[in-house]
Order: C-alpha cells, then sequence, then structure tokens
C-alpha cells in the first residue's frame, strides 16, 4: 500500500456492491477501487469503468490475492461471505465483509477462528447502521444514562415487496440480522434466547415469510423483540425505541419534512434502504479506509459477525420447533 490512499478490490457488483464501488471512488478520500470481481462480466465492466478501469476479474481468489490489491470489500451473494473472508485472511489483508459474515454459525466460526490464529482484527462486518446518525445519537443518548437501564429493546424494520419469495429462514440469515446486530449494539448485552412467530406470505408455503416477531430476552435480564416486514405496502422504514428505567427513547425512521397541503400532513418515506442508509454507507466506508490506513480493523467484528449468525441459528430453530430456543456460542474470546 502506498500510504496515501487504500487500493480496494470489490468483490461482487451487484446492487450493494456497485454502491459501496461509487461511494469508494467517488466519496472515500483515503481509498479507491482498483479491481472488480463479478461472474456477471457485463456488470463488472460497467462498474470498472465508473470507478475509472478498474481491473477486472471473474474469480474471487485471484482479485483477493492480487498484488496491486491492499484491501478487499466482500459484496457478493450471501453464500460467497465466509469463503472470501477467509481468503482474506490467508492473504492478511483487511477485508469489509457485508453482512452476514456467513450463513451459518459454523461457517462464522471458522472465520473467526482464522482471525484469531492471525493474531489480529482484519475482518469489518457490514453493519452499516452502527454509522447512522440516527441510531449513533440514540446509543449516546443511552449512555449518557438519559433513561436509566435498558429494560426493553423494540426493532422495526419494514422492507418494501422483495422480488421474489422469501423463506423465514433467508429472511433472518439475510435482512433480520441487522436487527439482531442493533439489539446487541444498542442493549450492550448478549441476546441468550429467542421465540420466532411469522406469518407466511404464501398461505401455501408455511416457511415463506410476510411478517416476523422474534421475541428476545439478554443476558442482562432486559427482553425485546424485532419485528420484520417483506413487504410493508408502503416502502423502507427502520426504528429501533428503547425503554430504559426511567424514561424511553427512540430513532426515528423517516427522515424527511412534514409536509401540510390540501387537508393532509405528510412526511415521504424512502422507498428503500439504499436511500435511506446512504450517508451511514458512507460514513462506514471512510471509516474503514481510516481504519486499513492505520493497520488495525474497527467496527463491527468478526465477533459480532459469529454472534449474529449465533443468534440466527436459534431464531431458525425456534421457527421450526415452534419453542424458545437458547443462543448456542462460544464463549467471547479475549481478542474481542
Ligand atoms: C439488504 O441486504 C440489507 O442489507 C438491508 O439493509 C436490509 O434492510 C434488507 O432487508 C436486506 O435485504
Amino acid at each position: 500500500m502506498n500510504n496515501r490512499i487504500v487500493n480496494v478490490g470489490v468483490v461482487g457488483t451487484g446492487m450493494i456492491g456497485s454502491l459501496h464501488a461509487g461511494i469508494l471512488s467517488r466519496q472515500t478520500d483515503g481509498a479507491r477501487v482498483v479491481a472488480v470481481m463479478d461472474i456477471d462480466g457485463d456488470r463488472a465492466a460497467a462498474v470498472a469503468a465508473e470507478c475509472g478501469g478498474a481491473r477486472m476479474f471473474t474469480d474471487a481468489e485471484a482479485l483477493i490475492n492480487a498484488a496491486d490489491v491492499d484491501a478487499v470489500l466482500i459484496a457478493s451473494p450471501d453464500a460467497f461471505h465466509a469463503e472470501a473472508a477467509l481468503a482474506c485472511i490467508a492473504a492478511g489483508k483487511p477485508v469489509l465483509c457485508e453482512k452476514p459474515m456467513a450463513t451459518t454459525r459454523a461457517d462464522a466460526e471458522r472465520v473467526l477462528q482464522a482471525e484469531m490464529a492471525a493474531g489480529r482484527r482484519l475482518v469489518q462486518v457490514g453493519f452499516m447502521r452502527e454509522y447512522d446518525r440516527a441510531h449513533r445519537d440514540l446509543l449516546e443518548l443511552l449512555q449518557s444514562g438519559a433513561i436509566g437501564g435498558a429494560l426493553r429493546f423494540r426493532g422495526i424494520h419494514m422492507n418494501p415487496r422483495r422480488a421474489s419469495q422469501t423463506s423465514i429462514d433467508t429472511a433472518v440469515v439475510n435482512s433480520l440480522i441487522h436487527d439482531i446486530h442493533s439489539a446487541r449494539f444498542m442493549m450492550g448485552a448478549e441476546i441468550a434466547d429467542v421465540f420466532t412467530r411469522w406469518v407466511p406470505s404464501d398461505p401455501g408455503n408455511r416457511r415463506s415469510a410476510r411478517y416476523a416477531i422474534v421475541h428476545v430476552s439478554f443476558d442482562s435480564g432486559a427482553i425485546g423483540t424485532l419485528e420484520w416486514s417483506g413487504d410493508s405496502g408502503y416502502g423502507y422504514e427502520v426504528e429501533v425505541e428503547i425503554t430504559g428505567e426511567s424514561g424511553s427513547a427512540g430513532t426515528t425512521g423517516v427522515h424527511s419534512p412534514v409536509l401540510r397541503q390540501a387537508g393532509a400532513r405528510s412526511q415521504a418515506i424512502t422507498p428503500n434502504w439504499p436511500d435511506r442508509f446512504y450517508d451511514a454507507y458512507v460514513e462506514e466506508l471512510s471509516a474503514w479506509a481510516d481504519s486499513v490506513m492505520a493497520g488495525e480493523a474497527t467496527g463491527p467484528s468478526a465477533w459480532d459477525g459469529y454472534m449474529s449468525l449465533a443468534v440466527a441459528e436459534a431464531c431458525i430453530k425456534s421457527s421450526e420447533t415452534g419453542q424458545p430456543e437458547q443462543v448456542i456460542a462460544v464463549a467471547r474470546p479475549a481478542m474481542y
């Protein structure tokens, strides 16, 4: 790495990969995109051109091991995240791995163990809500003691209708995993057990998911709910509300101006997550570039990636057994 700018390789140039590549090229002072990988050559070529002529690869390992790539951003489909993260650790390269870090607890544990064997943090997981102004302000308020100890977490995560039917397993691992992480970082506690209830989107397919509520208990004694919709019918919204011993505090999901007109009071709602969290992605990427430059990963860690999958696995088990389920996880290693 020359010591002024981080040369990034982007694995996966779909919706989130191209969003990251655009922000890294245009809005992140300390980074530039020098390589992109996708099995879809046209998509890779379009993103490479937008990044000012990045090199194109069709093989993730080749990009990860390329000598001119200092750090890697993994934005391929979820099932490929763990192997790519392991290849980055083996190459000793810092990596921002989109969530989920893996699709199973066992694979997440492989990434965790590999990073521990490397002896230093290389992995940051893309839980971008940690960089969202509304979430940061709320966390600061909680930490100031303004509402006393937290008793209850409520997460609300409304998605517009998804392109294809989502199973409860995918809803948890791909989407509700954000709320699992939010609950952990906002409450400063681990989730100990979960109970999943949901409404199928297709009455003929019990495991399809339209709306889910997961009840959680924390190891601090607090309780909570994670509410998720795969078809809100109105747009995209994420909110957090925390009840404390002496008050309650929450984010507002909607930031647009209040419009009073023609006998109505209204506020526009963002259509989907790239609009709602754009600023958070910009913050996340610039913090990541700074951390790569400083030589030490910061932000959501491989431990967060692992724990979120341990909770996700318990949520899926609960959906199968119809009972509350304990979260099974290794003890938190000293490195985290
Ligand atoms: C997507 O992958 C994201 O990460 C979004 O933040 C989330 O809201 C959406 O449900 C996911 O599919």
